[in-house]
């Protein structure tokens, strides 16, 4: 059994633990204890459940059945087993883009027919600059009248997702090279639905057997989801929502307030949480809450809605995936709004021995016995005021002398979107790239990596996100962060300019304190990823790092990763030339030798880049270091000093 030090280097987290300790509440981490120990068949991916004929499982120590009833062998299994998880995370990413992008289709409705009626949703284009350059990328004229480029945009945009012929639109985004490896490759992604729908035929009894060739095609539908699905998400909401600039808040379960009315937004889809942030303000409802006593609404995030609410209008973060269960435990949260990813079952329980009031919003994901209020961008603003009215009319059931709020909470800075980022190292070459590759060049920089991803109980929380980060700007790597791997790094501090002189290496450090940015930047939620390969796109179009993505210096890392959009991030990433390391578990694949050595050594050949996988955050530091000196070597830039 794990001492809470092992379970979380969190201060607020080791609290509210011992808090749940002494009530006898079980979270994530009792409920992995009770697990244990976990079928080693499925942690090595050799369980076949696809067929009726089975469940079949190959022999690991080659003495049993080395083939399932059908004949497929542990290669087969095991890259079926994985690629279906690609097809998993791809469609949470792109189901969600899709949803955006009928929300844009909605605001052309509405200004087409006018906003009376049916229509009382709130949305408007808060971006014209990138409304019109998405357009421009659309192939649709910018002079014509806004409502007329709306119809059309939503249209075309919506069109990807079932796109017949051709190719998805994004990809001309990527460097000419990377884009000739995806044609030779028969990889490049046509429709987003498509590719995910021939992936998981392909996993059908019976069809694809060459586990090469199920990866190749999972390849394709994880690059439909982040030049496609993600992508689309990422640049609607910026549009819709409006893009983010760099803002100031504050981080950890301690945002939460003693004499306020706590409502917690948690899951994915900022369009409702953005209505929710609206209404939290409404004077209204204000009034109201003072009227049950409190002081006033206090609104906080977590997980990816988080993100996105603290990156447009600088909402506090309550705490990233494990810290879920913990902001009920907490005893101060009247109302939890989740929609959809990432939303623990336990947390019905769990809010249960609270006052908590748990509210589900999507009809996409509804959980036995909660209260369930759908969400409709038709209606928006009311229907979010209608969950924020009964938070307020929950807090006179708070149990004040049981509630314990951590008095943690750090600084953090979130906003930087690959535009801004760009615009604020421009410095006199504004809104080039310039300057960033000069860095690189130069040495001042090493290079860059993306440290991504969720948490996961089996390691110890937030310390590999943190240590691996520390290590990695010691030694003058500039940090681009998303998801659940950026509020670990918040916690902790180093998402302030601060910490550039406090962490960071020389170059870092210069750079980070003559434009007043912290040494690791927040990109936004996993969606956000697609930020990632679009600014390392323009890299390249600036010149002098190469001529595709796998030239640059620069690794990507997903230390805690547990989820199947993490899977779908990680191959769209390696897919598209970038080497990624992922800590402790391997994609359930060590039972097929073959597949992993393809994975981890193989795919170098095929696609310019591989996996890794390692359980030290040192030592993942030390393979992405020692990865970007040798682009750094290939590109004859100057050699750098590691510095341990
Ligand atoms: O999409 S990092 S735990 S919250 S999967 Fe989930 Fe992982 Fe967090 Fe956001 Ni991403």
């Amino acid at each position: 059994m794990s001492t809470i030090e092992q379970k979380s280097i969190d201060v607020a987290t080791q609290e509210i633990l011992r808090k749940a300790e002494a009530e006898n509440i079980k979270t994530a981490w009792d409920r992995l204890e009770a697990q244990e120990p976990q079928c080693g068949f499925g942690q090595l991916g050799v369980c076949c459940t696809v067929c009726a004929m089975g469940p079949c499982r190959i022999d690991p120590f080659g003495e049993g059945a080395q083939v399932g009833v059908c004949g497929a062998n542990a290669d087969t299994i095991a890259a079926r087993n994985l690629v279906r998880k690609i097809a998993v995370g791809a469609s949470a990413h792109s189901d969600h883009g899709r949803d955006v992008a009928h929300t844009l289709s909605l605001l052309a409705d509405s200004h087409t027919h006018g906003k009376s009626g049916s229509h009382s949703h709130n949305y408007e284009i808060l971006d014209i600059v990138k409304f019109k350059s998405l357009a421009q990328e659309f192939g649709i004229d910018t002079q014509k009248p806004k409502e007329q480029i709306l119809t059309e945009l939503s249209k075309k945009l919506l069109e990807e997702f079932g796109k017949q012929e051709g190719t998805l639109t994004f990809i001309k985004r990527a460097p000419k090279k990377r884009q000739k490896i995806w044609k030779d490759l028969n990889i490049t992604p046509r429709g987003i639905d498509r590719e995910i729908v021939e992936l998981l035929h392909t996993t059908h009894m019976g069809v694809d057997n060459d586990y090469k060739n199920l990866i190749a095609t999972g390849m394709r539908c994880a690059l439909s989801d982040g030049w496609g699905g993600s992508m689309t998400a990422t640049d609607l909401q910026d549009v819709i929502l409006g893009s983010p600039v760099p803002v100031r808040s504050k981080v950890n379960l301690g945002v939460l307030k003693e004499n306020y009315v706590n409502i917690v937004v948690h899951g994915h889809e900022p369009v409702l949480s953005e209505m929710a942030v609206k209404a939290a303000e409404d004077p209204e409802l204000v009034k109201l809450a003072k009227k049950f006593g409190a002081e006033g609404i206090n609104l906080a995030g977590i997980c990816c809605t988080a993100n996105e609410v603290l990156m447009r209008h600088g909402i506090p973060v309550a705490g990233n995936f494990l810290q879920q269960e913990l902001a009920i435990i907490t005893g101060a949260v009247e109302l939890m709004m989740v929609d959809v990813q990432c939303i623990m079952p336990a947390l019905h329980e769990i809010a249960t021995c609270f006052h908590t009031k748990l509210v589900t919003t999507s009809s996409k994901a509804r959980f036995p016995g909660v209260v369930h209020i759908e969400f409709d961008t038709n209606n928006a603003y009311e229907i979010a005021k209608q969950i924020i009215r009964a938070g307020i009319e929950n807090y006179p059931n708070r149990k004040k002398e049981k509630a314990t709020i951590p008095v943690e909470k750090m600084d953090l800075v979130a906003g930087f979107t690959k535009e801004i980022i760009f615009q604020i190292l421009g410095g006199r070459h504004r809104a080039t790239y310039k300057p960033l590759n000069e860095a690189i060049i130069s040495g001042r920089l090493r290079g860059l990596a993306g440290v991504v991803g969720c948490n996961n109980p089996k390691q110890t929380h937030d310390y590999y996100h943190t240590a691996l980060v520390k290590e990695l700007i010691k030694n003058d790597v500039l940090v681009l962060q998303t998801g659940c791997s950026a509020i670990a790094c918040a916690k902790q501090g180093l998402l302030i300019p601060e910490a550039a002189k406090k962490y960071a290496g020389k170059g870092l450090q210069e750079i980070c304190e003559a434009v007043g940015i912290p040494p690791v930047l927040h990109l936004g939620s996993c969606v956000d990823n697609s930020r990632i390969l679009t600014a390392a796109s323009y890299i390249i179009e600036e010149g002098g790092l190469g001529e595709d993505l796998s030239d640059i210096p620069a690794a990507g890392c997903a230390p805690e990763w547990m989820s199947e959009k993490a899977i779908t991030i990680g191959f769209y990433f390696v897919a598209s030339g970038v080497y990624t390391v992922f800590g402790s578990n391997p994609f359930a694949t060590l039972g097929s030798k073959n597949l992993t050595d393809y994975l981890t050594k193989g795919l170098e050949e095929v696609v310019g880049a591989r996996f890794e996988f390692c359980d030290d955050p040192m030592q993942m530091a030390k393979l992405m270091i020692a990865h970007i000196d040798k682009k750094r070597q290939d590109l004859k830039l100057k050699p750098m000093v590691y510095h341990a």
